[in-house]
């Protein structure tokens, strides 16, 4: 079996990335560590702080934040990264080559349930000519990505990589290595299986309606198969099913809060699941165009999410788009 900087060295990724990723994986072992010791390390609950868009903050949503920002800030590469749980990038060396936005603990309403929760995180270059620290530079389309991935905390830790040359799976090891255990992943294209929030059936658009509605029919229905239903409230949990054996996961846009596009986060939940999912053959959409070609205007911005096996974003594209 073969180890993620190997692998990623004779595949010819270019070696600052390697030493980016890395370190990336030393933030995410130590998560990991704090994760598994749960309540006897005192981790679990709730802080007392709410971040940025007003959630209030677990105790191992920051310390997931503060270990990323630490190892993140002491690798030279690093010109500055954003975080879900931050209110403004924060900035490292002035001549460093990459930008780096993650969600340090997505679907952490799991934590105290011992339910899999993850890191998601998303790698740009510093657009040329950026000689002053802003948040402009940040703001890139997912295609502009030059890597992604997550690492699932769930009964084994694996990260989800791709460096826009297909997706790859490594376990996490007894050793402290990550290991290569799938090498190019690839979603099948037809699916059964379907994931969203079911109690948010109220709010959303008619056309999201019409299609759930139709997928409930089973095989009497339009969509002439019997459907299968997941939901985990943790969108690594989630999409790593996705990548495994199929299917589709929406999280899309509803009326309790109109002004906002959607639950989820562009630039440390969409993207970086984006590239994931289009390198493995997939479609990961707004409901109505590619994540992916959405020019970020704000850093926390928000966007709708359908993403999964081929035929069935598709067919949930022509419910959208009639
Ligand atoms: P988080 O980043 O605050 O954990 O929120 C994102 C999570 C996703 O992982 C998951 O798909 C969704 O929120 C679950 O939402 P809900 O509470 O509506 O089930
Ligand atoms: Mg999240």
């Amino acid at each position: 079996m073969q180890l993620l900087s190997n692998y990623l060295k004779h595949h010819d990724t270019d070696l600052e990335l390697v030493e980016l990723i890395d370190t990336l994986m030393i933030a995410c072992k130590e998560i990991a560590l704090q994760l598994r010791e749960g309540a006897l390390a005192g981790v679990l609950g709730t802080s007392e702080e709410t971040n940025v868009q007003g959630e209030t903050q677990k105790k191992l949503d920051i310390i997931a934040n503060d270990v990323l920002k630490k190892v993140l800030l002491d690798n030279p590469l690093v010109r500055g990264l954003a975080s879900e749980e931050e209110d403004d990038p924060v900035f490292g060396n002035p001549n460093g080559r990459y930008l780096v936005t993650f969600d340090p603990l997505d679907g952490s309403s799991n934590i105290d349930i011992n339910v899999s929760v993850g890191t998601i995180f998303s790698i740009l270059e510093v657009p040329e000519g950026a000689t002053e620290d802003s948040v402009d530079m940040f703001l890139q389309p997912g295609r502009k990505q030059v890597a992604s991935g997550y690492v699932l905390y769930g009964p084994s830790a694996v990260l989800t990589l791709t460096t826009g040359h297909g997706v790859n799976m490594f376990t996490l090891a007894h050793t402290g290595d990550f290991l290569l255990t799938r090498e190019n992943v690839q979603i099948p294209t037809q699916t059964r299986e379907f994931a969203i929030n079911m109690s948010n059936h109220r709010f959303w658009e008619p056309s999201m309606r019409n299609y759930i509605d139709d997928l409930l029919k089973g095989v009497d229905g339009p969509r002439g198969k019997n459907y299968n239903m997941r939901w985990i409230a943790s969108m690594v949990a989630e999409v790593h099913r996705v990548l495994t054996r199929g299917g589709i996961f929406t999280y899309p846009w509803d009326s309790r809060d109109p002004s906002k596009p959607g639950k989820l986060r562009l630039m440390y939940e969409g993207n970086p699941m984006s590239l994931l999912i289009e390198q493995a053959g997939g479609i990961s959409s707004t409901c109505y165009s590619d994540i992916l070609d959405v020019q970020p205007e704000h850093i926390h911005q928000r966007v709708s999410v359908a993403l999964g096996s081929k035929e069935e974003v598709e067919a949930l594209h022509g419910y959208h788009c009639e």
